[in-house]
């Protein structure tokens, strides 16, 4: 069976997310998702709509994941890769070049990001609808 991973905080769940998912569910049979914890999210200066438990659930109800871990810091990635035994490691390309060092231990797979859509551009412009 060959095992994909993939990081992200994935908060308001949008069709850029869904279409990250589903390329990187193509490169094996069965989809990890690692999503950020909230207090991982304040590392990364990211404050998520949804908590953790909400966005757990809202992945795992994604027809590509097949499971949903916590991303709890920068450092997991490699343990995560052996634990899991991952075959391919996929980001959006945003992060290109940022987890090379996984290349030999795992195929490291950059996907290009989906344009005109992200969480932040989302807030803002409810914020404006609203304001
Ligand atoms: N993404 C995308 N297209 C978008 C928005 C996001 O392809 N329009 C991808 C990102 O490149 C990332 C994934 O969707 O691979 C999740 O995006 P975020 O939730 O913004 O994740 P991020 O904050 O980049 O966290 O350790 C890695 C980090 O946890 C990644």
């Amino acid at each position: 069976m060959k095992k994909v991973i993939t990081y992200g905080t994935f908060d308001l769940l949008h069709w850029g997310h869904i279409n990250l998912l589903k390329r990187a569910s193509e490169y094996g049979d069965y989809l990890v998702c690692a999503i950020s914890t909230d207090e991982f999210n304040a590392l990364k200066n990211k404050k998520a709509y949804y908590n953790y438990e909400q966005r757990k659930m809202i992945l795992e109800a994604v027809r590509y994941v097949d499971e949903v871990i916590p991303e709890d810091n920068w450092e997991q990635k490699l343990d995560d890769v052996y634990r899991h035994n991952i075959d391919t490691f996929v980001m959006g390309d945003d992060w290109k070049g940022k987890f090379d060092f996984l290349k030999r231990h795992c195929n490291v797979v950059y996907l290009p990001r989906t344009a005109n859509i992200s969480t932040t551009k989302i807030k803002q412009e409810l914020l404006l609808v609203n304001s």
